[in-house]
């Protein structure tokens, strides 16, 4: 093996080398990086000194806007008076404090909350739950787990299987075995420019009852989809979908996940999706506005049973053999304590409803730019579609937020999509920004 050159860090956007960046195009980035040093309520600041609106809540974790004191404090505080404790077979009072204040925000019967580190691995503890579940109930047949195309779960082994992108599969072998996928539910054709849930596509539910027909409902453990399908554009459910998956879930007893990682914490002008669309799941997965992004953190919520079928041991017994050293830490409790406390007096999720209309007027607004072929939106979040590059997909849509970002305005994109998701504290003034920056750079872009 040849010796390697270990270069000392210096603060200096030539030396960029040693981080393996995630999700990046490293060599791209590093050869013209973009660094933010600081962060504050809408905007970010750049190395540069330059000032950036964040239309995208950082990765759509930042609900309440950025370095908010509140949060920062109890952080601070905590780290200094109990920097860790044991998560397994002891604890400290915020885990359970943070876990009834979830409980609490949710309408129905959740009644348990199990901390993870993050949305990968909230996925993957929901599925390994599910599994066990039936099997504490004595079904252990009941193995499948059923994803959905275009889904987006996380990055790990569970949350790529039942997952439903392309690229986050194939270079990772054989994945999970007995997954099936629902197909998705983007209808281009049918559904363009829709405002809210779309007409079309309620019934392509009923692809479940195929592959119940198929593998028998006995082999089946869990659905688990995202009630609005982010990372891969902002797929907004068409009308009906999501309570149909309810209703074919119950028939066959197999259990149905909504994992919530953005949609929970105010996106959608309620706690979240469950409550925005009055369909409950049993288990809930979610992440990022759990902390309004500031410490990693994550968390599985279940529904009334499932805790208690664990329940049936000796008192002495491990229920659930899972856990993380880091379920429950200490300083993400209080950043999670916090950030609930701080959506509850700003009242944050009302909030995002009442912007609700403004946005999606400014969104539609877009209409019959150059390259647009749809826009969709809901809450605060909406996917603008770009047609792509002939032969060059994506391309579009990166140069788009190439420009944005030096226009001052941060945007995300996905293949040829422009997905946003603003801190849920923007004002009208902010979003006239971003239309505004968006639209000027389509308006040339060719
Ligand atoms: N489920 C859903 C629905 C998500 O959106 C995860 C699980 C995984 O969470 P972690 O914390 O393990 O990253 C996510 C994460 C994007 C983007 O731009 C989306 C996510 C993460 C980073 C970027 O689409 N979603």
């Amino acid at each position: 093996m040849s010796a390697v050159t270990r270069v000392p860090f210096e603060p200096s956007p030539n030396n960029l080398e040693a981080f393996w960046m995630p999700f990046t195009a490293n060599r791209q980035f590093k050869s013209k990086p973009r660094l933010f040093v600081a962060a504050k309520d809408m905007h970010y600041t750049t190395i540069e000194g330059r000032q950036v609106l964040d239309a995208t809540a950082g990765l759509w974790c930042v609900n309440a806007g950025h370095g908010r004191k509140k949060v920062v404090e109890a952080v601070q505080q905590q780290i200094a008076k109990l920097d860790y404790a044991p998560a397994f077979q002891m604890g400290h009072p915020l885990a359970f404090e943070l876990a009834s204040k979830v409980i609490q925000l949710l309408p129905g019967d959740f009644d348990h909350v199990f901390f993870t580190n993050s949305g990968s691995e909230s996925v993957d503890t929901a599925l390994k739950i599910a599994i066990a579940y039936h099997r504490a109930k004595g079904q252990g047949t009941r193995q499948r787990l059923i994803g959905r195309e275009r889904g987006y779960h996380g990055v790990g082994f569970g949350g790529i299987s039942v997952g439903g992108i392309v690229a986050n599969r194939k270079f990772f072998g054989s994945l999970l075995t007995g997954v099936d996928h629902l197909p998705h539910t983007h209808l281009l054709a049918q559904n363009a420019f829709s405002r809210a849930e779309p007409e079309h596509g309620g019934n392509l539910a009923d692809e479940l009852e195929r592959i119940v027909t198929l593998h028998d409902a006995s082999t089946i453990a869990a659905v688990i989809v995202e009630p609005v399908a982010c990372s891969t554009g902002v797929l907004i459910p068409p009308k009906g979908y999501l309570k149909r998956l309810r209703e074919i879930c119950d028939k066959h007893g197999i259990l149905l996940i909504f994992d919530e990682v953005i949609t929970g914490f105010g996106r959608l002008g309620a706690s979240f999706a469950t409550e925005y669309f009055g369909v409950t799941p049993d288990m809930i997965t979610c992440a990022k506005g759990l902390t309004n992004g500031s410490i990693p953190m994550g968390a599985v919520i279940c529904r009334k049973g499932i805790y208690d079928a664990f329940m049936d041991a000796p008192e002495n017994t491990i229920e659930l053999f899972h856990g993380y050293t880091y379920s429950g830490h200490p300083v993400a409790c209080a950043a999670g304590v916090a950030s609930l406390d701080l959506y509850k007096e700003e009242g944050l999720f009302e909030r995002a409803r009442s912007l609700s209309g403004y946005w999606e007027d400014a969104v539609h607004s877009l209409k019959g730019l150059p390259n647009v072929i749809d826009i969709r939106n809901l809450g605060l979040l909406c996917g603008i579609e770009l047609e792509a590059r002939p032969g060059k997909p994506t391309a579009r849509a990166f140069e788009a937020f190439l420009t944005c970002y030096e226009k001052g305005v941060l945007i995300r994109t996905t293949g040829d999509i422009i997905a946003l998701s603003p801190p849920l504290i923007v004002e009208k003034s902010h979003i006239d920004e971003i239309f505004g920056t968006i639209g000027e750079v389509l308006r040339k872009l060719n």
